[in-house]
């Protein structure tokens, strides 16, 4: 007889994310049917600012509430027609309850209940569960073969559209490919991460930060910023390239004029005073080609737009074989668009987002496409966190080997690191 632990309550609230805007909370209560014992799950749901344009849909109430950003509507719905559904299915069939959720939003970007009001509910039944079989989630997720623990891909300079700043790149992160272990990764990444505060600070930069963490002072263009990661990297006595490699998140998305069809660098151009910055698709990569020559540069997110297929194919023709090629917003954790990616050739990497499609199982098929197809799987976190630490978890369930998720500063980003710290102590023989 299989063990049935059922779900008996579902509760939903409003919350603050780590920029102050709301987001949803969600409470899964569950009852073992031999013991009657009663657990709970709570998770709560990230939330982009560099968002895709194919990207499940995060439903607000566009009311003068939090201007407009407010999710009321999402918790009513998570209380009254979630609810109804959910409460009485075995929390134990993840499967199941991420299908009936889909079904019962019944559009294809989720946009009639809200991606965020699905994930949340998705996220905290797995939590229950994991809770209810007095299992660490990691276990519970990824079962025995969970072991391997992620490198972290650190990001210490914001840029783009996390940071108000003259820095068009969104994100440059240090990796600490040399460490022998994640907590060794941890460490020698925070140890960068001062040097380079203190050197900032030495050179006149402000060392405010971002909202990932990574300080965010002006600079001119990412040749200046990977110029600075190389000098703290040295001043912490660490070899750039053996010890810490660079990874950037470029979100090109963002400086792409549909229009034109060039990338646009309003604070590269404000710098040069002269002329406008604009570069097309083939500039982009030639950018890429040099920086990837003059530095260690081993992972590129969203190098080109997310429907530039045909861009992103010469990308990966020009640096496949050298670069991990990431994609964000060309794949939103989508299988659909995964599958395209595959057939096209395009990219060798998929990041990977619980929010970007809404349900844990279909993140879970994403992962598993990308795996399958000699794909990497980046697991991340968004601009906008909560101190909740479930991809710390899903990283090591699922062998990532990657995780993106900021600074090794600001509680919600520290709160991912610390919990793998924890499962580390779990986890005998971790690969
Ligand atoms: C990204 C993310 C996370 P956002 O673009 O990869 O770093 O940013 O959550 O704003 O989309
Ligand atoms: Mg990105």
């Amino acid at each position: 007889m299989s063990l049935t632990i059922q779900i008996t309550e579902i509760y939903g609230r409003e919350i603050l994310d780590s920029r102050g805007n709301p987001t949803v909370e969600v409470e899964v209560t569950a009852q073992t049917e031999t013991t009657g014992k009663k657990t709970v799950g709570r998770e709560s749901v990230p939330s982009g600012a560099s968002t895709g344009r194919f990207e499940a849909i995060e439903l607000r109430d566009g009311t003068e509430r939090y201007f407009g950003l407010s999710v009321q509507k999402v918790v009513e719905h998570i209380n009254t027609r979630i609810r109804q559904e959910i409460v009485g299915l075995n929390v134990l069939d993840q499967v199941c309850i991420d299908r009936k959720l889909v079904e019962l939003d019944g559009t294809d970007n989720k946009g009639n209940l809200g991606a965020n009001a699905l994930l949340g509910v998705s996220l905290a039944c797995a939590k229950c569960a994991a809770a209810a079989l007095d299992m660490p989630l990691y276990r519970y997720l990824g079962g025995i073969n969970a072991k391997r623990f992620p490198m972290p891909m650190m990001n210490v300079i914001n840029g783009g559209v996390h940071a108000k700043n003259s820095l068009d790149f969104q994100e440059f992160m240090i990796v600490p490919v040399g460490a022998d272990s994640f907590p060794d990764a941890l460490r020698m990444g925070a140890e960068v991460y001062h040097f380079l505060r203190q050197i900032l600070h030495e050179d006149g930069k402000l060392t405010a930060v971002g909202d990932e963490g990574g300080f965010a002072p002006d600079f001119t263009n990412a040749g200046e910023v990977f110029a600075y990661l190389k000098r703290a990297v040295e001043k912490a006595g660490y070899k750039t390239g053996d010890d810490i490699a660079f990874a950037m998140d470029a979100a090109t998305s963002e400086l792409y004029n549909e229009e034109d069809g060039m990338y646009h660098f309003p604070g590269e151009s404000e710098a040069d005073g002269e002329q406008e910055i604009i570069r097309s698709a083939e500039e982009m990569i030639a950018l890429y080609e040099d920086l990837a020559k003059n530095y260690p540069l081993i992972s590129i997110e969203d190098g080109l737009d997310e429907d530039d297929w045909d861009g992103w194919q010469s990308l990966t023709k020009r640096l496949g074989d050298k670069v991990m090629l990431v994609g964000d917003d060309l794949f939103v954790t989508n299988t659909k668009r995964i599958h395209c990616g595959i057939d096209l050739k395009v990219a060798n990497a998929v990041l990977i987002k619980v929010n970007q499609i809404g349900t844990l199982t279909e993140a879970m098929d994403a992962i598993e496409l990308a795996q399958k197809s000699g794909y990497k799987a980046v697991i991340s976190h968004r601009s906008g966190e909560t101190e909740d630490a479930f991809i710390a978890d899903l990283a090591v369930a699922v062998n990532a080997g990657w995780i993106k998720t900021g600074a090794p500063c600001r509680g919600e980003r520290t709160a991912k690191y610390n919990q793998l710290l924890r499962i580390m102590e779990h986890v005998d023989c971790n690969d």
